[in-house]
């Protein structure tokens, strides 16, 4: 509504300054609160969408053969740390997801464990805020199973994802509410696209929350943190974009 308030000052103010460009400022003017009025109604409709279908509906899910040939990696592609290259040129079998915060049982998890619980496999589609989709292949456990075997105290209200790539001196991190926690598809994904996660991807486990934009979908996942607030956690808006370049905490699509 701004917009559509600061527009239409602007759109005056030249009307009033250049009488000669009436007619062009004029058609400018209702173009632009044309234009506004239907990026509301878009809001509007969406907001609508979301209202009527609730958090825990699921994200559309795709046939094999509409996967996107070419699923292009986006921010970091290798946190190249000493202890991540150690961690990469064994194959990960020194690395443990360490679950810990408000759960009553912390745990410590091998690849090889999270393998062996019972796997999801989904087709969706990422969407980037940049602007880019690809719609590729996740398997993994669902992070409910791996919530309910550490048990959430009563006071946990959001789980947050701390990852192994540094940009200056903070960690890469995200966080999510547990409705989205214990939403079916959100699942930790070690397989995409039916091989082992790589990478450029963010093995060896990445978050797949999929209601949510690309920013949300954590690679190189090294902790699982359950927390009561995110007021502590980085500079406290929840994510490393929502602290650095104010992202929406919440990303719903
Ligand atoms: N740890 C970590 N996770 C991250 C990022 C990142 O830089 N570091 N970038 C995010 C962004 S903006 C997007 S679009 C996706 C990209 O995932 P992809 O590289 O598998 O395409 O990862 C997200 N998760
Ligand atoms: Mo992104």
């Amino acid at each position: 509504m701004s917009r559509l308030i600061s527009r239409r000052a602007v759109t005056a103010g030249l009307v009033t300054g250049a009488g000669a460009l009436l007619t062009g400022c004029d058609a400018v003017g209702r173009n632009e609160t044309a234009k506004a009025l239907l990026f509301q109604g878009e809001d509007f409709h969406r907001t609508l969408q979301r209202r009527l279908q609730g958090r825990d509906a699921l994200a559309p899910e795709y046939r094999p053969d509409q996967m996107s040939p070419r699923f292009r990696t986006n921010g970091a592609t290798n946190p190249g740390t000493d202890e991540y290259r150690a961690l990469a040129a064994d194959g990960f079998r020194d690395w443990r997801l360490q679950v810990r915060g408000l759960v009553r049982r912390p745990l410590s998890v091998s690849l090889a464990q999270l393998r062996a619980l019972p796997q999801r496999a989904q087709i969706t589609r990422h969407d980037c805020v940049e602007g880019w989709s690809a719609i590729g292949k996740w398997q993994g456990p669902r992070l409910s199973h791996l919530l309910d075997l550490a048990g959430l105290r009563e006071d946990a209200n959001y789980i947050v994802f701390h990852c192994a790539d540094r940009h200056g001196s903070t960690a890469y991190y995200e966080s999510i509410d547990l409705i989205d926690a214990f939403h079916p598809q959100t699942i930790l994904a070690w397989a995409m696209n039916d091989r082992l996660l790589s990478i450029g991807h963010g093995a060896p486990v990445r978050l797949r929350v999929e209601r949510q934009l690309g920013y949300k979908q954590a690679k190189y996942v090294m902790g699982i943190e359950a927390v009561a607030s995110l007021s502590n956690i980085g500079r406290g808006k929840g994510g490393f974009w929502e602290d650095v370049a104010d992202y929406d905490w919440y990303a719903g699509i």
